[in-house]
């Protein structure tokens, strides 16, 4: 009987690590994820708490980094594997010219980046 309750603790536990997913948060901004594009690629948002719905769209994971104009990395997300999303919250943005790109192994060189303006 204790392998029994072993066995079914672990199969609870992998269940519960289902990973992202659910609906989209009211007031976050929808940005699909392919190979390899981001979709809207230019974004404008109020400084502030901004939240990001990441929909992975394609065939391997992908994530979003933000960078500021002086090449220093804000924000980053988790990886999100493919079909799957990701509330991806912001808490400080402030005022400024940035840009956002994956940085998984070449994908920012084949063309997964886009441009976001804070004001
Ligand atoms: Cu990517």
């Amino acid at each position: 009987m204790r392998a029994v309750a072993v066995a079914l603790a672990t199969v609870a536990l992998l269940t519960a690590c289902g990973g992202a997913g659910g609906s989209q948060p009211a007031g976050s901004i929808a940005v699909k994820m392919t190979e390899f594009s981001y979709s809207p690629d230019t974004i404008s948002v109020p400084a502030g708490k901004v939240t990001f719905w990441l929909v992975n769209s394609g065939s391997v994971a992908h994530d979003l980094i933000i960078r500021d104009s002086n090449n220093n990395r804000v924000a980053a997300s988790e990886l999100i594997s493919a079909g799957d999303s990701l509330a991806f919250t912001v808490d400080n943005l402030a005022a400024g010219q940035y840009t956002f790109f994956c940085d998984q192994p070449g994908h920012e060189q084949s063309g997964m980046k886009g441009k976001l303006t804070v004001t």
